[in-house]
């Protein structure tokens, strides 16, 4: 066998992969080799040489075309390929192993037979990569060394840019076990896109620490070190005692060059990039963060390197960092845009006219084409994106790759409620937080995932497709990690989706640099808040100077009032909702979020025989 794998391999390529001294590694490598058997092999060290057989790859196979700016790509994913599946991704699990109802699970003997068969030969005259990175930055107690095979370049390139490269660190490491390893093939191509969809798999096995992943481009299915290594984290912080989340980490300017640190966890295409990119803010990562305890403070890192970020809805006003990069020559990679004859890219929301005709994810497009279904097929896909190594951004925080994370001192849910939560509001308390912000949160669907969009749906921590632990557990995680701290972070819930009865918006998008200003003088206890039956709430007068400071804006008091009104038939039905969910559907909830629920119901109920069913912040001032 060796020498047939050898033979795929050629001499250098094994040379760079003995030179790692891992038997572990080479077992898990060699056999995979042998069953996919791909023609030939391709071992990507961190040499700027190899990233750029890479680059030149992605446009030799097809799976990515040169755009008009110098350093511009497009990759296109299969018109059925084009978000999440989550009915495809499965977690294994061992016989007598039960992780309750809220998880896509598959019995592990099962599933791995059954990937196995599909992965078979599966590579026949294509080339396989094999890369090394390291999640977290490098040398640091964060870091997790992690090898990708995979047969796409697109994906092999996609993750050049976002992580950080780890074949050094693999050398330096030697003999060890703790890494994760994700395969992928993308199947059988016609055109650069993976035709087999129907038989798109991922399988999660957290036994051994390995993702597979099958028929399938699209990024959030493929590129093992993103959404794929969360779940094995996941499972793997249960066992050690930290958390992994699915985070955005920002540094926040106060006052006198006060830097405060803020993670935040967001449901897909719910503003989470957007936070993170705020004017006059810094960003350490938008997407996923492993947080540890050290030293009696909560610190956090970003796993990640890159943005494979949402497009739709970028323009020159509200993202103007994002925008600056998108139109700058550096090394990019659209997904499911619109590309003119030009080789220009389009997308809904972008400055200008989207052209009458261009190339997307559906092959020719003109306005009104439909697909097989009767449906419109927009000029870009809601869910396109673009990927690119944060080093283009002019706002990187100068910790990102600081070994030790940067301490939080503030953790933010956020999600997509047309009528239920205020804007920005603080908890009590860390289980206070824990519970009715990050263990209650719902939001509506959005195109990040295969699916109808718009239905609301519970997601704690918004977290809920990617766990790997039973619910409870993962809560229970949660409530024990605040204790013992130094310095317990605060939490806080935003809401950017408010709408009036009419459903109209009823805050403009840039408010947000507000709230976030708000919340990191709360942090320093720097400006007193307004205590209501569900959390504190910011009073009129700090947000008139902040809105004036940050936005230059008035700031009437209807406004404040219409907008910090508590809505208690909405929070009741919230309440009701998410205890039946824990009182019927999550076997191992912790009492105490039941209690805590059940108390803030009883406040709500007071409040309601107080003040009547809306109520205005001033009643509580
Ligand atoms: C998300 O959907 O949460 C993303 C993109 O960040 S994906 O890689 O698809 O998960
Ligand atoms: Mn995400």
């Amino acid at each position: 066998m060796i020498e047939r794998i050898k033979g795929k391999l050629g001499r250098e390529n094994y040379r760079k992969l003995i030179a790692i001294e891992n038997p572990k590694l080479h077992e898990f490598i060699y056999k995979y080799i042998e069953l996919c058997n791909p023609d030939k092999v391709f071992v990507c060290t961190d040499s700027s040489e190899d990233i750029q057989y890479i680059r030149e790859r992605a446009i030799e196979t097809g799976e990515e075309r040169k755009l008009a700016i110098p350093g511009h790509t497009v990759h296109f994913d299969g018109y059925y390929d084009q978000a999440r599946d989550k009915e495809h991704t499965k977690i294994l699990v061992p016989k007598g192993v039960n992780l309750g109802s809220n998880l896509n699970v598959m019995d592990r003997d099962e599933g791995l037979e059954e990937i196995h068969n599909i992965l078979k030969n599966i590579m026949e005259g294509h080339e396989l990569y094999v890369l090394f990175f390291c999640l977290g930055p490098i040398n640091s107690e964060f870091s997790i060394p992690s090898v990708q095979l995979t047969d796409s370049s697109y994906v092999a390139h996609s993750e050049n840019l976002l992580y950080r490269h780890g074949y050094e660190a693999f050398k330096k490491l030697g003999d060890c076990e703790r890494f994760f390893r994700f395969v992928h093939s993308a199947g059988q191509l016609r055109d650069g896109i993976s035709v087999n969809f129907d038989k798109r798999r991922i399988y999660i096995d957290t036994e051994e620490n390995i993702v597979f992943s099958v028929n399938t481009q699209y990024g959030g299915n493929t590129i093992g070190l993103k959404k794929l290594a969360m779940r094995l984290a996941i499972n793997l912080a249960s066992k050690e005692g930290w958390l992994t989340e699915h985070m955005f980490i920002m540094g926040v300017h106060g006052p006198g060059n006060r830097v405060t640190y803020f993670t935040g966890a967001f449901p897909s295409l719910c503003g989470k990039t957007s936070t993170a990119m705020l004017k006059g803010e810094t960003i350490i990562g938008d997407d996923i963060a492993y947080l540890k305890k050290i030293d009696g403070e909560i610190r956090a890192v970003n796993v990640e390197r890159g943005i494979f970020g949402i497009i739709k809805g970028i323009n020159s006003r509200d993202d103007p960092i994002i925008w600056e990069v998108l139109n700058n020559p550096g090394e990019i990679i659209f997904s499911n845009v619109l590309v003119d004859e030009e080789g220009r890219v389009y997308w809904t929301g972008k400055d200008g006219e989207i052209p009458t005709k261009g190339l997307n994810y559906s092959g020719e497009w003109t306005p009104g084409k439909r697909d097989a279904e009767g449906n419109e097929i927009p000029a870009s896909h809601p869910n396109a994106r673009f990927t690119f190594n944060m080093d283009l951004l002019s706002n990187l925080d100068p910790r990102i790759d600081d070994p030790r994370g940067v301490p939080v001192g503030g953790i933010i849910y956020g999600g997509r409620d047309s009528h239920t939560s205020v804007p920005v509001m603080e908890s009590f308390n860390w289980e206070h937080g824990v519970i009715t912000m990050g263990a209650s949160l719902e939001s509506e669907t959005t195109a990040a995932t295969l699916g109808k969009s718009g239905v609301r749906k519970f997601n704690p921590m918004s977290n809920l497709d990617f766990l790997s632990i039973p619910l409870g557990r993962y809560i229970q995680n949660h409530l024990d990690f605040g204790k013992g701290l130094r310095k317990v972070p605060k939490i806080f819930s935003v809401n950017y989706f408010l709408r009036d009865n009419d459903g109209n918006p009823l805050t403009d998008i840039l408010a947000k640099r507000v709230w976030i200003k708000w919340m990191e003088l709360r942090v320093h206890e720097d400006v007193k808040a307004v205590r209501t039956p569900v959390g504190l709430i910011p009073r009129y007068e700090d947000l008139k100077l902040l809105f004036r400071r940050v936005l230059n804006r008035d700031y009437p008091e209807e406004l404040h009032t219409e907008i910090f009104t508590l809505r208690i038939p909405e929070n009741l039905s919230k309440i009701e909702r998410i205890l039946e969910t824990y009182r019927n559907r999550v076997p191992d909830t912790p009492e105490i979020l039941i209690k805590t629920l059940e108390e803030q119901e009883k406040r709500l109920e007071e409040a309601r025989k107080k003040y009547g069913y809306y109520i205005p912040p001033q009643k509580f001032s």
